[in-house]
């Protein structure tokens, strides 16, 4: 199932939030570490530190959630978490990595298939009329830069939905992925990024493991390299610096995707969890979901049994982290810890990714 063009407006609404979204208590900033424990996992993991491209994550206890207020609602409250540890890609799943999956299985991408009106026309309000069937054909949706500066409250001025853009031709039929091996695949939806990891025996992160990971050892910090801001000293992520989306002063070095592992990692070793692309996680997204945490501390969650976004009620999605190319502090700060974006999981676009984990105790019946 597939979204068409006047639908995309769902996948962006989360970074299109006005600061009345936002709430004003500031938390602590102060970078700690971490509260690891060890358990008989860790104790076997440690004298192996890594795994195919992936990193151990040692287990912890940390705090999820908002540590600013730059959070958005959906971010608080601040809650206790325990995570086991897990192994993770140390890169965002790059083109070079699909194409072996979609090599070795035939895989066809949702960005690649015709929309299934019986299928959309669940998600619309009734009594909406067909579209042309050219609007029914594979297409995805492609970054359109304004030629001057506008409000920031119309996405559909910055997003073109384009007939032929898919993963190997990310900005349409005029473009390909020569020369982007080891850029992130773009334009998957999360029921590909699900059979990626199903045919190489991994799994998408959790929300909280996504979170836990992206922070670093760090506790309380706003990025995954710390509370420096992102215009401060190097730089430290690929996202889109200048006038969204006017102008782009290139200052990382990249308008679109970045090679992986083009800045520096996080205290985990692992790259571009902020900025590059969105990345999917496994869980359902649910704005009261950290409201309905009772325990002291949660352990290992999974998400709630049911999607819940207000601003669309009627739209069932997935959970994606990190931010990308296209955010900026003016807009989404996507790249943030604890930001929360949301969308249905038949959505692709030009600036979305993933990247895969793996259980411990899978790592172990692999040897
Ligand atoms: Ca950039
Ligand atoms: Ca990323």
């Amino acid at each position: 199932m597939k979204k068409i063009f006047y639908l995309f407006i769902i996948f962006f609404v989360g970074c299109n939030n006005s600061n009345n979204n936002q709430i004003t208590n500031i938390h602590s900033c102060s970078p700690s570490k971490n509260k690891l424990y060890h358990n008989k996992q860790d104790i076997i993991y440690k004298y192996k530190k890594s795994l195919e491209g992936k990193i151990l994550i040692p287990g912890g206890v940390f705090s999820m959630g908002g540590d600013s207020n730059l959070g958005w609602k959906d971010e608080f409250p601040k809650h206790e978490v325990r995570i086991d540890s897990f192994w993770m890609d140390i890169h965002e799943v790059t083109n070079s990595q699909f194409k072996a999956f979609v090599d070795s299985t035939g895989y066809v991408t949702t960005a690649e298939q015709i929309v299934n009106w019986d299928e959309l026309k669940k998600l619309l309000p009734k009594g909406t009329p067909r579209p042309d069937s050219d609007k029914l054909a594979p297409a995805s949706l492609v970054f359109n830069p304004s030629s001057s500066p506008i409000p920031l409250n119309d996405m559909s001025k910055w997003w073109v939905w384009k007939k032929g853009a898919n993963w190997r031709q990310p900005e349409g039929p005029e473009s390909s992925i020569i020369g982007k091996e080891n850029h992130p695949v773009v334009h998957v939806s999360w029921y590909d990024a699900v059979a990626y990891c199903e045919w190489s025996g991994t799994r998408l992160p959790t929300e909280a493991e996504w979170e836990y990971a992206s922070r670093g050892g760090l506790e309380n910090s706003i990025y995954s390299w710390g509370n420096e801001k992102l215009d401060d000293g190097d730089a430290k992520a690929n996202t889109w610096e200048g006038v969204f989306p006017f102008t782009n002063t290139l200052r990382d070095g990249h308008y679109y995707t970045a090679p992986v592992m083009s800045y520096s990692p996080n205290g985990y070793g692992l790259y571009d969890m902020s900025g590059n692309v969105w990345e999917w996680c496994s869980d359902w997204y649910n704005e009261n979901y950290y409201e309905t945490h009772d325990e002291k501390i949660v352990v290992n969650p999974k998400g709630p049994k049911v999607s819940y976004d207000s601003n669309e009620p009627y739209a069932q999605k997935r959970v994606s982290r990190g931010g990308s190319f296209l955010c900026n502090k003016s807009y989404c700060s996507g790249y943030r810890n604890s930001m929360r974006m949301k969308t249905t999981p038949d959505t692709g676009s030009m600036h979305t990714g993933f990247r895969t984990v793996m259980d411990i105790k899978t790592s172990l019946n692999n040897e």
